[in-house]
């Protein structure tokens, strides 16, 4: 059995399940490392990799362990994501120089797309992605998550984008790079802890099924990149928009008055987020993977087992 590429490290168990066109969802670790506090962020990864092996496929954490980068992770691997202040946060941009300084790297949607795609591995769970920050006509601040899914053929399976991001502008920019934006069971494209956001649904699909169709559609059609499939989070775990529009635009405000900018900018967001709900936000993010999860795993399984 070959590796999909020579520079990447898949385990036996990914290694296998892909060469016999087994299911297999990858899994983001700047989630783990900047995305969620410790050890919750340890306890999230553990469960998210539990939920999708019940469901029937097999989990692929990504991330860069001493510069090699990893397709499949063990406990000792997310541990390490979870509490080494050293792993530094991984977009495609960062990807060869922590490669080349073997460094350890945590790597986001966009980088954990290019190396899930390399792999072979055509769906991908995560809570959130990046999007078009607010001010961004100013700053410039758009997320390469962004761009990765305009060029790399992964479905990405998430809550929707918080709204720290200009929710429309977002939207905006998807539509002209040619991302299809599926909303599973929904009018509306959800906003991350809310199962609304004031922007409608792109498109409605109603199953895992009627996701991997989609992909198949597209890859079929030779139309290269990504899909975004937005799964609300499950109402009794929401927290309404507008009991969170000011915790954000208090974290906004800090976010202006330190300065902070870069990729500095989104971890900062997050954990500031989690301090002033006092962790109830933390609660409900931890849910929404939780159902992003399972949803992931169906969606592999219907697309590694075509029913027409
Ligand atoms: N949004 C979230 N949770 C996250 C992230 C974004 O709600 O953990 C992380 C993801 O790894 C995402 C990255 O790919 O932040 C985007 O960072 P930036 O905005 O710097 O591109
Ligand atoms: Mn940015």
């Amino acid at each position: 059995m070959t590796d999909p590429h020579p520079a990447l490290a898949l385990t036996d168990e990914v290694r296998t399940a892909l060469a016999e066109g087994r299911p297999v969802v990858a899994l983001e670790s700047t989630i783990i490392s900047h995305g969620m506090p410790y050890p919750q962020n340890v306890a999230m990864a553990v469960e998210v990799e539990g939920i999708v092996r019940e469901h029937g496929a097999i989990p692929a954490t990504i991330a860069v362990l001493d510069g090699t980068p990893r397709v499949g992770l063990g406990p000792d691997g997310l541990e390490k994501l979870a509490s080494d202040p050293d792993v530094v946060k991984v977009s495609v941009r960062d990807l060869p120089y922590v490669v080349a300084r073997g460094l350890h790297g945590a790597t986001t949607v966009a980088a954990t797309m290019r190396l899930a795609a390399i792999s072979g591995i055509r769906t991908f769970v995560t809570g959130g992605i990046g999007g078009v920050h607010r001010g961004a006509e100013l700053t410039m601040d758009v997320s390469a998550d962004l761009t990765e899914l305009g060029r790399t053929d992964v479905a990405v399976v998430s809550a929707g984008v918080k709204s720290i991001l200009d929710i429309g502008l977002t939207l905006e920019v998807l539509e002209t790079l040619g991302v299809p934006v599926l909303v599973v069971g929904h009018d509306e494209f959800p906003s991350f802890y809310s199962r609304s956001s004031g922007y409608g649904a792109p498109l409605r699909v109603g199953s895992a099924a009627e996701v991997a169709g989609v992909m198949r559609a597209k890859w079929d059609l030779g139309i290269e990149g990504g899909l975004v499939v937005a799964n609300p989070i499950p109402a009794a775990d929401e927290i309404p928009a507008a009991e969170m529009a000011g915790v954000i635009d208090r974290a906004l405000a800090d976010l202006d008055r330190l300065a902070i900018r870069g990729k500095d900018a989104t971890p900062y967001l997050l954990g500031r987020i989690v301090e002033l709900t006092g962790g109830a936000s933390l609660t409900a993010n931890i849910a929404l993977v939780r159902a992003n999860a399972r949803l992931g795993a169906a969606i592999a399984t219907a697309y590694a087992t075509p029913v027409d």
